[in-house]
């Protein structure tokens, strides 16, 4: 009994072991400091606005002194659809002139970046303060927030990082009102389509397709009837000129205008009374079937 219980705690230990080798994170803790705030390291760890005594204007001294851990990965999107990546805290709050050190852990293969905007110029290069880390690792930074109720964006900016879900907001204060696309705190500004892909599923757009495609060809085939109409009209046209050069020789230019006319004037009486024949006989069949009143 007692040598079962001892088993499963070597089982469980070895186990956790294995987990733990699985991945080893980096510790950028030995940086080089080139001034300004930025520090760096030869493997991937980056540290650039770092403050940790020069108070922003408008504060009077430090207030709090907070420290949180974040950390950054593929795994903290699963829980937001369409997502890829995302920190695994969405929102963060203090109160002003607060000194905050985060430690940032990088837990994807890639590179991450905690990156905070908006913060004054004259203390933060660019107004950022930016943590980054080529993953997996580890790297911490400290800052002091500036006065006043503000909503800073917090993201990745590694390309596609922000809009595939690395975005977070941190409020100063009371903050001011919230940021778009935060996963899970706020709506996305451009919302994902699950709808079914039109062109293999959707019968309507088939069916539209379908008659498009038919009404392709029947313009084809009245362009073709078209130009076959007038091939046979050309050959009429070579064919009867010399005959009506000849008609028209002998006459002058009025005789000839006339004779046009009285030529199209019977053609369209002879199409005339083949209609009238044609509306007479189909009328006659009608008067048979309908009763009289
Ligand atoms: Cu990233």
């Amino acid at each position: 009994m007692r040598f079962g219980f001892f088993s499963i705690v070597a089982t469980s230990f070895m186990l956790a072991s294995t987990v733990l080798q699985a991945k080893e994170y980096e510790e950028h803790n030995n940086m080089m400091d080139h001034g300004g705030g930025h520090l760096m390291d030869m493997g991937g760890g980056m540290v650039m606005g770092q403050n940790t005594d020069t108070l922003p204007g408008g504060c009077d001294k430090i207030v709090a002194t907070k420290e949180i851990t974040v950390r950054a990965g593929h795994q903290y999107a699963e829980k937001f659809p369409g997502r890829m990546f995302a920190f695994d805290t969405q929102e963060f709050q203090f109160e002003p002139c607060t000194k905050l050190t985060v430690n940032f852990i990088n837990d994807d293969n890639v590179r991450h970046q905690w990156m905070m905007h908006g913060l004054p110029k004259y203390l933060y290069p660019k107004g950022m303060f930016h943590l980054e880390v080529t993953g997996p690792g580890k790297i911490s930074g400290t800052l002091i927030l500036p006065p006043g109720d503000k909503t800073y964006l917090v993201h990745c900016d590694i390309a596609q990082h922000m809009e595939k879900g690395m975005k977070a907001q941190l409020k100063v204060g009371k903050g001011a009102g919230d940021l778009p696309s935060i996963p899970g705190v706020t709506p996305y500004v451009i919302q994902d389509s699950y709808e079914v892909s039109p062109i293999l599923d959707n019968p309507i757009q088939s069916q539209d397709a379908a008659s498009a495609t038919s009404s392709n060809t029947a313009s084809q085939e009245s362009s073709s009837w078209f130009s076959g109409v007038m091939v046979i009209g050309l050959a009429i046209g070579l064919l009867v000129s010399p005959l009506l050069a000849k008609k028209f020789k002998g006459m002058s230019f009025s005789e000839g205008v006339s004779y046009v006319f009285e030529l199209i004037g019977s053609i369209l009486g002879f199409i005339y009374r083949l209609f009238s024949k044609v509306l007479q006989s189909v009328l006659s069949g009608k008067n048979k079937v309908l009763p009289e009143k």
